[in-house]
């Protein structure tokens, strides 16, 4: 019975499939900061990631501008199960498909859900927006960043 037990239990687990969508996510968050005329960045401005495991990216702009995060090549790399957005605690939206690049509102936030499928070290993550003061985009001003999946 004990050898029939583990025999069991040893075939069940090899043939199981997993939706790798639905992990628990491993959660972490990358802040848009900065203040107008003066600069602009990604707190991380480096991001790293394991492929195959679910993340919550929360993109939380907390500076007097709206910001861009987008990188091409991560988008191309990741699949994305949605983006979210919540009020007060509450899910107000979901956001399905390929998502190259998001656009936050100060004190504005969003969750990015994705599960890196391509191991790569990407360098264009940055924001295209202009500062009003300077007229310089916000890259220019420092707002660029890489993200590496491992
Ligand atoms: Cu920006």
């Amino acid at each position: 019975m004990k050898y029939l037990i583990i025999y069991f239990f040893f075939f069940s687990t090899l043939s199981l499939s997993v939706d790798l969508t639905r992990q628990k996510p491993i959660v972490k968050t990358v802040y848009l900061k900065g203040k107008v005329g003066v600069n602009h960045y990604y707190d991380p401005n480096e991001l790293i990631f394991l492929t195959g495991k679910l993340y919550k990216l929360t993109i939380k702009n907390v500076s007097d501008s709206k910001h861009y995060f987008g990188s091409d090549l991560f988008a191309k790399s990741i699949f994305t199960r949605k983006i979210q957005l919540t009020r007060n605690t509450k899910k107000v939206v979901e956001i399905k498909g390929i998502i190259y690049e998001v656009e936050v509102w100060p004190n504005e936030e969003l969750e990015w859900w994705f599960v890196p499928i391509k191991t790569g070290i990407f360098s264009d993550l940055e924001c295209s927006v202009i500062d009003n003061k300077t007229k310089l985009n916000h890259s220019e001003m420092g707002m660029q960043g890489k993200i590496i999946i491992k």
